[in-house]
This record gives structure tokens, C-alpha cells and sequence, in this order.
């Protein structure tokens, strides 16, 4: 009998092996992070088989099958062993999974307080004597929570981490986590890089493509909890009962993987088709949607009403007012708080929130572009409703390669502010370059706004620690499309993983994000998850000194924000490449100090006097801040006019060192994710040394000074 099994074991293991193999050669990254390659290392091997020999559960749910569906399929495929779900526990390798209502036996594990701090969505992954057997335990408050514990120990397993003694208390830092997807409904992607939009919208609700679960599984797996569906250009069409049928259906497959969803609007909703302020019109039959209107407040409560009766769950809304031709309360002469407390209200009694952006830049304002938003939002700091988020970008400008952190965060209290990071490479070189963001994101979290004295990290004022907010959020604008990889780039799918990552515990660096994505995605041989990694960590830097080195920003093509353009010039001036670097004989650089437009007098002190003083000023951010003469001296010794050529050579090199190391992995990688990535390296160091040479020959126009070729 005995052999019989481990003959059967074998076969299935090698079955695996076959499969692996096969599936090999034909690695299309459909798949992620969630490949489940075979364990081939026989001692981490044998211990994996030795802790997890059959799931113990409670009572099932949708959610708790996903879980144990995904642990049996995954521990095959690794382990090369069948795991059954049973009763309790009577031998040694339990896996028992349970909530203390739905398992006696985590009941009886007695975690109490333990539990009772990890809210709804932490979990406790610990080893445990159960009856005397040696069990591992996985514990939740809820089933999501179970369902992230199992996709973590799928992590640990997929990594080669040692489980014997394993003891793990898990809880997210902040509360919503949410994909941004800027889809239209005619299946464009603004700013998408990776096909055509994920929803079908003519085949919704009727037929469901399998996508969709795959989407909400891959989430799931790192902690996602909430997508907005729809762009922040948001037609008013998707609040039409016919749209919300559909998108009551894309919710119904999220559900149970603990996704909610979340729509963007359009404010002029209420209107009469073709009315209006740009006579775009709206959805509905009013003549305005002036928030202060009696009317319009009641076309929001019943739109809402209408929402939660088809998706009960529903999270609420994103959007863009008043902002790069969008209609707002402003229309009106009203306010920005006007209107996000009108749909506030309209969403409280079903506990939705409303996502308010700041993403706004009247020229009107200020002629800074940096300064406007703070102008506009901060005054307004404690007049939201509570359940209003005001959600700004990292930047005060636009998700360039490198800004310095929007002095909003910090400035604003009484208000949570939800970070959007833009995880599509809108100005890093779309899906044809490999930037690894996790570095950036980083760098912008750790950050210190000095908000509540030293320490306040941007990180802090997001997740609430600093200033306390009774709601917490991040969130990320997706890379998601319909290629067959999912973000175009392999390694752009690494930038989903480590938003994901991160929007659980920021605190994770950036390189061990790299250490859990490589093994899981490529590889598992450690000379060459070092190289990954290596070329993985230089290239946002690499991608920054190519294109805008020094704190230049906003020197891309008009529109289209790939390839270089720093000559563009229109009467549309913040748009134009000239507004943001300026170019002259003198130097280079827009003077926001207080002897410019004062943009660093919105940062808190120690930060303001920081920037404000070129000699203090980190060089990464100097062009941002200060109008530099051609022969300043920088730290290295070089004049800022040197310094500018050794960036762009030194960013371009990176590139070429990045082919020569992916090169060398040829043999050891999946043929096809070789040619794939080979082939996106290629065109990225041709653009590379275009931005190099295009940028380089314009300044000089302006720096008279010889160009130095650093090789
Ligand atoms: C800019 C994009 C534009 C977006 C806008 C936004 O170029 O397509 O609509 O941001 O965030 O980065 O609203």
C-alpha cells in the first residue's frame, strides 16, 4: 500500500516535471507570479512535504474554496503531491485553516488578542503542536483573510523559505488598496501600454470571460482589495442601468476574492444629454448639476440607491472635477467641496466613500503648475464629509521619472489623503522599457514631510500613524491590458506585484520585492536571481539620468509623453517642455525658491529651507528647484553642464549593461521570456541614446560649452 503511494507520488511529481518542462518553452506570462514551478531543491523539498500532508478546514465559504482550491492545485504542481482536505487532525502535517467561528480547532489555538488586532483582513501563519501532531496553522478573523495567509504561504513556499518554525502575524498597513484603471468603454487604455481594456463590455453581463478571475486571483494574491473599473475621464454612460448591470456583474466575480468595486463619474451625470457647461451633457434630465441643487443632490441619492441595490458591496467614487476640461462644481461657482461632499452625502448611509483628486492646475491659480493644487485643496483642509478621501499624486507635478513628494501630504490633517502612484509607465517609457519601480515608490514613501516633527514620512500620512486619520488608502494606476502577459513588459508585471507589495506594508524594500517576484516569475537559481535583481534595481536611476536628470521634468513629446522633446513650445504653456526647464544662457532649471515662484514655501520647514537653498538642495531635485548657471559645481567635481552629459551617457550605459546581463542569462531563462525581454532592450537603448543625443544637442544650444562623451 505504501509503495503503491509513493509510486503514485512519483509519477505525479514527474508528471509536474513533464508539465514544467513542456510549459517551459512555451512561458507566454500568462501566468505572474503564480507560476508554482516545482520545488527542486530536495531539502526545502522534503520539508514542505513533511508540513503539509493534508488541509484541515471549518466550514466552507466561496472564499475559503478559492483558498483551498489554490493551495491544493499549487501544492501539486510544487510539492508533486496530492493534498486532501480532512476532518481534523490525527498525524503530523496538518494545514489548519480556519476563522475562530469556523474552526473549533483554531478556536482552540486560544490567539485571542493576537487575532483581535488584525482586523478583518490579517492573518497568523504559525507553527503549532495540534493533538500532539506537528500542524501549521493558518488563522483569520475573516475568510480573505485565510485567503491572503494562503497566498502567502504560497509566497514562502515559492521562495524556498524555511517553514519549520514558522510564526507570522500579518496585517495590511492600509485600509483601501486600489487598482486605478484608466479604461474607456469603447476598450481603449488611456495611458495603457499592454492592448486593449480587460472588460468586454458588449459581452457583460451575460458572458464572463475567465479574465476576470484571473485578474481578481492575481489581486488578491497580493493584498489588492478595491479596483476602479472605469478612466477618470469618465463618461457619464457607465451610471446608466444598463452599464451598472454590467458592472454589477465584474463586481459578482471579484466578490469572493475580497475585490471591491469602486466606479469613476463623470459630474455632469444629472444633465440632460447634450446640455451643459461643455454641452456634453449627461445621463439624466436636469438642467444642472450645480451641487448645491436640491435636484441634483437627489439624482446622486437614487443614483446611489440604484448602485447598492444591484452591487451591495459597492466601494463608491473616484473623480476628476474640473481638471483637464472635465465639468466640476466650479462650473457652478461652487467649490471642490461642494461637490465631494454632495456625492458624500449621497453615499454615506451605504458607507461608500468618495475619492476626490487633486489633481488639478488652473493657470488661473498660480503661474507655478507645482503650486496649484496645495493652493486650491489645502485651505479647504477639515470642510470634507467624513468619508471624503482627497487623492493626490505622488508629485506636485505628473507621475514624472522623479519628483520631489507633493508638500499636500502633511499639510492637510483633518483630511486622509489616498496616494496615487501611477503604476503604468506614462513617462518611464511605457511598456518598452524595463524600469522597475519599487525604488521610486520607496523613495517617495520614506520621504520626510516633517508634518508631526521628524519621522513623518509620506508613508506615515498615508497609512494614518502620523496624523491619525480614521481611513486610510493608496492607490495604484494599473498597467493592466489585455496582452497576453498582462502589462506588455515581463518585468512591468513586477511593478504591479510591488504596488501590490506595498500597498500591504510599505515597509518592505524594495529589493526583497525583487527577491520574492524573481523566483516566483523567472527563475529560481541564485546567480540568476543576483543578476535579475542587479539590473532590476539600477533602472529607475538609469531611466531618470537618460531622460530627465537633476530635477528636469516634463521634457516628453507633447501628448503622446514617450521620446524626447525638450524644444516643444505652444501658447499652452504648462503643457510646453520650455516652461519646465528654462533653459537659457545662464543655466538651466525653474526657480521655484523664494526668489522664484516660492513653490518651497508649501513644504514644512526643515524640507522648505532644504530646498530653498541651492547649496542644500539635493542634487537629484536641483533643476526642480533652482535655475542653475552651466558651471555651478557639483558634488563630484563636475560643472552642472558636465555633470548633465555624464547623466545621460551614464543613464544610456546602464542600458547596454542591461542587454550584456540579460545576454548572458540566455541558457538560463525561458527561451521565449528571453527573446521577449531581448527584444524590449533593444528598442529601449535605442530610445535610450536618442533621449541621450536629443537632449544633450538642444541644451547645448544653450550651454555653449562642449559636449563631454562620458564612456
Ligand atoms: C496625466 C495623463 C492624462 C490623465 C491625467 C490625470 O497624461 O492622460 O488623464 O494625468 O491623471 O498624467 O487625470
Amino acid at each position: 500500500m505504501k509503495i503503491a503511494n509513493n509510486f503514485r507520488r512519483v509519477c505525479v511529481f514527474l508528471c509536474g516535471l513533464v508539465c514544467f518542462t513542456t510549459a517551459s518553452f512555451a512561458d507566454d506570462g500568462y501566468d505572474l507570479w503564480l507560476k508554482y514551478t516545482p520545488i527542486t531543491n530536495t531539502a526545502k523539498l522534503h520539508q514542505y512535504r513533511q508540513f503539509l500532508k493534508y488541509i484541515v478546514t471549518g466550514a466552507r465559504t466561496s472564499t475559503t474554496n478559492i483558498a483551498i482550491n489554490e493551495l491544493e492545485n499549487a501544492l501539486q504542481a510544487m510539492l508533486g503531491v496530492k493534498i486532501k482536505s480532512v476532518g481534523s487532525v490525527k498525524k503530523d502535517g496538518a494545514l489548519v485553516i480556519g476563522t475562530p467561528a469556523s474552526s473549533s480547532i483554531i478556536k482552540n489555538l486560544n490567539y485571542g488578542t493576537r487575532l483581535d488586532s488584525l482586523g478583518a483582513e490579517g492573518y497568523i501563519l504559525a507553527a503549532e503542536k495540534i493533538n500532539g501532531k506537528r500542524t501549521l496553522a493558518l488563522a483569520a478573523n475573516s475568510d480573505i483573510g485565510l485567503l491572503y495567509g494562503v497566498f502567502n504561504l504560497l509566497r514562502l513556499i515559492q521562495t524556498g523559505a524555511d517553514i519549520t518554525n514558522i510564526n507570522i502575524t500579518s496585517k495590511p498597513k492600509i485600509q483601501f488598496r486600489l487598482l486605478n484603471h484608466w479604461d474607456n468603454l469603447n476598450g481603449s487604455v488611456e495611458r495603457g501600454y499592454a492592448g486593449k481594456s480587460l472588460w468586454n463590455w458588449n459581452d457583460l453581463p451575460g458572458k464572463l470571460d475567465p479574465r476576470y478571475t484571473d485578474y481578481a486571483r492575481a489581486n488578491a494574491s497580493l493584498g489588492i482589495n478595491g479596483t476602479v473599473i472605469n478612466n477618470v475621464n469618465a463618461t457619464p454612460r457607465i451610471l446608466t442601468a444598463e452599464y451598472i448591470e454590467k458592472v454589477a456583474a465584474l463586481a459578482k466575480v471579484f466578490r469572493p476574492y475580497g475585490i471591491k468595486m469602486f466606479l469613476s463619474i463623470n459630474f455632469s451625470s444629472p444633465l440632460k444629454p447634450a446640455s451643459g457647461p461643455n454641452q456634453r451633457g449627461g445621463v439624466g434630465n436636469l438642467e444642472t448639476s450645480d451641487p448645491l441643487d436640491p435636484q441634483v443632490r437627489q439624482w446622486w441619492k437614487e443614483k446611489a440607491h440604484e448602485l447598492y441595490a444591484a452591487i451591495p458591496d459597492f466601494g463608491g467614487f473616484l473623480v476628476k472635477a474640473n481638471s483637464e476640461g472635465q465639468p466640476g462644481p466650479n462650473d457652478y461657482g461652487r467649490t471642490q467641496v461642494d461637490g465631494a461632499n454632495m456625492l458624500a452625502e449621497a453615499l454615506a448611509p451605504y458607507n461608500g466613500i468618495v475619492m476626490w483628486r487633486s489633481f488639478v492646475y488652473d493657470a488661473e491659480v498660480d503661474p507655478d503648475r507645482a503650486k496649484r493644487a496645495y493652493l486650491e485643496f489645502q485651505p479647504k483642509d477639515g470642510l470634507f464629509m467624513e468619508n471624503v478621501f482627497v487623492q493626490s499624486k505622488n508629485g506636485p507635478i505628473d507621475f514624472q521619472p522623479r519628483e520631489p513628494v507633493s508638500p499636500l501630504f502633511g499639510a492637510m490633517p483633518k483630511t486622509p489623503l489616498m496616494l496615487e502612484l501611477q503604476i503604468t509607465q506614462e513617462y518611464l517609457g511605457h511598456s518598452k522599457h524595463l524600469v522597475y519601480l519599487a525604488p521610486m515608490w520607496k523613495e517617495y514613501l520614506e520621504f520626510d514631510t516633517f508634518a508631526n516633527g521628524k519621522g513623518s514620512t509620506l508613508a506615515g500620512i498615508v497609512d494614518g500613524s502620523v496624523q491619525h486619520q480614521h481611513m486610510t488608502g493608496i492607490a495604484g494606476v494599473t498597467n493592466i491590458g489585455n496582452d497576453r502577459n498582462w502589462c506588455g513588459h515581463l518585468f512591468a508585471q513586477a511593478n504591479w506585484y510591488a504596488f501590490g507589495r506595498l500597498a500591504w506594508d510599505h515597509s518592505l524594500p524594495a529589493d526583497q520585492i525583487a527577491d520574492e517576484w524573481i523566483p516566483m516569475t523567472l527563475s529560481k537559481d541564485d546567480q540568476v536571481i543576483a543578476a535579475i535583481k542587479a539590473m532590476m534595481l539600477g533602472s529607475w536611476e538609469a531611466c531618470i539620468n537618460y531622460m530627465t536628470p537633476l530635477g528636469l521634468h516634463h521634457i516628453m513629446q507633447e501628448g503622446f509623453h514617450y521620446g524626447p522633446q525638450p524644444d516643444f513650445a505652444n501658447s499652452r504653456e504648462d503643457w510646453t517642455s520650455v516652461y519646465y526647464h528654462k533653459a537659457d544662457s545662464i543655466g538651466i532649471g525653474y526657480d521655484r525658491s523664494s526668489t522664484g515662484s516660492a513653490f518651497t514655501a508649501q513644504y514644512l520647514p526643515p524640507v522648505r529651507d532644504l530646498f530653498d537653498n541651492i547649496d542644500t538642495c539635493p542634487e537629484k531635485y536641483l533643476l526642480w528647484f533652482h535655475h542653475t548657471p552651466w558651471d555651478h559645481q557639483m558634488s563630484s567635481g563636475r560643472t552642472l553642464w558636465h555633470e548633465m552629459c555624464f547623466r545621460y551617457y551614464a543613464g544610456v550605459d546602464y542600458v547596454y549593461k542591461m542587454q550584456r546581463d540579460w545576454q548572458s542569462l540566455e541558457k538560463r531563462i525561458d527561451p521565449e521570456i528571453f527573446a521577449h525581454v531581448q527584444k524590449k532592450l533593444q528598442v529601449q537603448a535605442q530610445d535610450a541614446a536618442i533621449w541621450r543625443d536629443t537632449c544633450i544637442n538642444y541644451f547645448q544650444k544653450f550651454s555653449k560649452r562642449p559636449v563631454t562623451e562620458f564612456k
